[in-house]
């Protein structure tokens, strides 16, 4: 039998249609501008983020990485939160690669800074202080639960950021979950940012691939950078007509994989051992955390699904996360709910 696998919606392997456009797809040298798809995806990008241009970038990390070292110079800071992607698992590239320093604000449990906290972040001009840049945000708000940043909330920050000169760069990582979750378009959602990157191998399946969005002169600065950083592709073509179909496709289903995350949720919430965290899901994220008394650490737990086939990520010493996406179906929510029970079950105290 195949594994449950709700360890992230990064496994999510290309539909049948992707395979077959990727088969099938024009390519040229994409480093000469020359790639015909490439170039179909980004112009597609950029209509779908309301921004001028879109660059083709083989990951979420890079599409950050890029956008940071566009914004700042080495020796400047970047605000962001301290729960967010950029900030605890892209490697510390910011300040590897860029001499960029960062600024950590609490994240709140949805997944917001406060505006307060971001204002109090501002530096001031002052010799011993870096020069604050930019802001990121994250939306969807993987480590908060896939929590959704309202448009008002976005809104806000782009006022405040407008106001104190900086740059605002969002991690659209799964925008388009949380479009499909407020019922309002991507561009609209991204519109106060001043670039965004977001992924085409997470809920919509595609197998590589993220798309960096911004203005003209800071897409050609981009396309410089992922030269500098390695990821210029030659007939990265095949990769960006699986981005297509995604994008064409696998958008407005995306309510399903929310709905199977709520199924889920309610199912997990029953077995004892288990609590929801409050608000989860907001999207295809479950998060769970497993109580004190149980003598076992999540990744224990994690290894013992595993030998029921369901594979689920323990983030934590006593806290799971479990994504839905298209490959779950309505019976692989009851596998990984039984298999939690059975593996519970036997060590309740
Ligand atoms: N997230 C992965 C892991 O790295 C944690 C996952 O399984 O969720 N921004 C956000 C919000 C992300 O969740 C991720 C990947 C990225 C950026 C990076 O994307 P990739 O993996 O394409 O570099």
């Amino acid at each position: 039998m195949e594994f449950v696998d709700l360890r992230s919606d990064t496994v999510t392997q290309p539909t049948p249609a992707m395979r077959e456009a990727m088969a099938n797809s024009l390519v040229g040298d994409d480093v000469y501008g020359e790639d015909p798809t490439i170039n179909r995806l980004q112009e597609m990008a950029a209509v779908i983020t309301g921004k001028q241009a879109g660059l083709f970038v083989p990951s979420g990390t890079m599409g950050n990485l890029a956008a940071v070292l566009i914004h700042c110079n080495r020796g400047d800071e970047v605000i962001l939160g301290n729960m967010s992607h950029s900030f605890l698992y892209e490697a510390g590239g910011v300040s590897a690669l860029g001499g960029v320093h960062s600024c950590q604000v609490p994240n709140q449990p949805d997944g917001s800074m406060l505006l307060e906290d971001i204002r109090a972040a501002v530096r001031k001009d002052d010799i011993h202080a870096p020069v604050t840049r930019l802001i990121i945000l994250e939306n969807t708000h993987n480590r908060c639960g896939g929590a959704v940043l309202s448009l008002e909330y976005t809104r806000q920050v782009g006022q405040l950021a407008i106001q104190r000169g900086l740059s605002l760069h969002l991690d659209g990582a799964r925008i388009f979950n949380a479009s499909v979750a407020l019922g309002v378009s991507v561009a609209e959602l991204v519109g106060p940012a001043d670039s965004i990157t977001f992924c085409l191998s997470k809920a919509l399946c595609a197998p590589v691939g993220s798309v960096l969005c911004g203005s003209q002169d800071f897409i050609k600065r981009a396309k410089r950078l992922r030269k500098q950083l390695g990821g210029g592709m030659r007939q990265a073509g095949v990769l960006a007509a699986a981005g297509i179909v995604a994008l064409e496709t696998m958008v407005d289903r995306l309510a399903e994989d929310h709905l199977r995350a709520k199924r889920l949720a309610h199912q997990l919430a029953k077995i004892p051992g288990l609590t929801l965290e409050p608000g989860s899901p907001c999207t295809n994220m479950v998060y769970l955390k497993l109580a004190e008394d149980i003598p076992l650490t999540a990744g224990q737990v994690a290894e013992n699904l595993k030998a029921c086939d369901v594979l689920v990520g323990a983030v934590g010493e006593r806290r799971f996360r479990l994504v839905t996406h298209y490959w779950i179906s309505d019976e692989d929510v009851n596998r990984a709910a039984t298999a939690f029970r059975q593996v519970l079950i036997k060590v309740l105290p």
